[in-house]
């Protein structure tokens, strides 16, 4: 109304002028619109995940794609908990089942880099995926190797794709080793692996690192924002009969996929005696989704490569200093002394605690589709 009547009041020449500053105004807010949709898109991390599927792997998947907050790029499938051949059907299968045949899955690597490969069938079920037989997928594996596949997605938008390795490290050192450049040009790699308070394969290592300690070595020391969700941290978020409860009150083809992997999973963990199953993959997927779930003081981190018992282990450096011995001479014999401390860069974000309820529930609301 007060337009219409500011127009009668006008001559010709101002309603023109006033017409052409409202144009400009809604062509304005128009812009301004755009790209607030363009920023809030930018807000969406871009992901690649590196996976053995594996169980846990399977839930992980499925946590990021039914997370708004992550755009999955690619999947690249590396042996660990199945062989090689096994995971790339997994990880089809389970797209195809996500209908998310727009997703690149590639197969990678074959065998770790140094040794042979150790798969964990014991843990996961036959065919990784707790003996449950998903339809036979739509989805064709991408024919790029895993390793090219990252280096070409992460060459291709520089600073903006996040790795999520949740399996042993052999593809992202294969991918380093053929383009180091790409070191500096992910935004973070978030690791399932390692642990500071003892391993789950022996006393001292976790599987994903024991698995290739070599490829886990040169992927800690390539100098990129690094973060690790290991195994003393996954250990803290039990699945139990709680959540399983919840998920299996709604249905969908996700849904009650993750609801058959993780009754499967709980059985497990209560033929051993726990209460529940560590939710080690999808933990690190929870990390790309909002990172204050954990605490993770900035450490250096090394990969035991040579030691007799200790082969694999994640060794912490949680004061990020080292005595530094200097070789003396005295009259009764050589020997070292401590002369002060040396200070030790950091290398990554280490996990220590996490908020497991908050994870637990973001992870079963999302797997129910809300
Ligand atoms: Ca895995």
């Amino acid at each position: 109304m007060r337009i219409s009547s500011a127009f009668a009041s006008q001559s010709a020449a101002e309603r023109v002028s006033l017409r052409i500053r409202l144009f400009v105004g809604l062509l304005l807010c128009a812009v301004f619109g755009l790209s607030f949709a363009a920023s809030s898109r930018g807000a969406v991390r871009q992901v690649i995940i590196d996976t053995d599927p594996g169980t846990d792997d399977a839930m992980a998947i499925m946590l990021a794609l039914t997370s708004p907050e992550l755009d999955v790029r690619a999947i690249t499938v590396v042996p660990g908990n199945v062989t090689a051949a096994q995971g790339l059907e997994n990880a089809l299968r389970m797209v195809s089942l996500a209908d998310r045949c727009d997703i690149p899955v590639a197969g990678g690597a074959q065998h770790p880099l140094f040794q042979k490969l150790v798969t964990a069938e014991f843990w996961h079920g036959k065919n990784g995926l707790a003996n449950i037989e998903l339809p036979h997928s739509k989805c064709k594996a991408d024919p790029r190797f895993g390793p090219d596949l990252i280096i070409e997605l992460v060459r291709a938008h520089p600073h903006e794709i996040t790795l999520v390795p949740v399996g042993p490290l052999t593809n992202i050192a294969l991918a380093l080793q053929k383009d180091p450049s790409i070191a500096s040009l992910v935004k973070e790699v978030i690791i399932m692996g390692g642990s500071i308070k003892g391993g789950n394969v022996n006393a001292a290592a976790e599987a994903n690192i024991y698995n290739d300690p070599e490829a886990a070595q040169i992927v800690f020391q390539a100098g990129w924002p690094l973060t690790m969700v290991g195994l003393d941290v996954g250990d803290k978020t039990l699945f139990g009969r709680k959540q399983l409860e919840q998920l299996g009150q709604t249905h969908g083809a996700i849904n009650d996929f993750i609801y058959g992997v993780a009754k499967f999973l709980v059985e497990l963990s209560e033929k051993y005696g726990d209460t529940g199953s560590p939710m080690y993959d999808p933990l690190a997927v929870g990390v790309a989704i909002d990172a204050t779930l954990v605490t993770a003081p900035l450490m250096h981190v090394d990969v035991e490569t040579r030691g007799e018992f200790t082969r694999g282990e994640t060794v912490a450096n949680r004061r990020n200093e080292i005595e530094r011995n200097v070789l003396r001479h005295f009259p009764e014999g050589d020997r070292y002394v401590i002369e002060g401390l040396d200070h030790v860069t950091p290398n990554a974000k280490v996990c220590i605690d996490v908020q497991a309820d908050k994870f637990l529930q973001l992870f079963v609301s999302r797997i129910q589709g809300k």
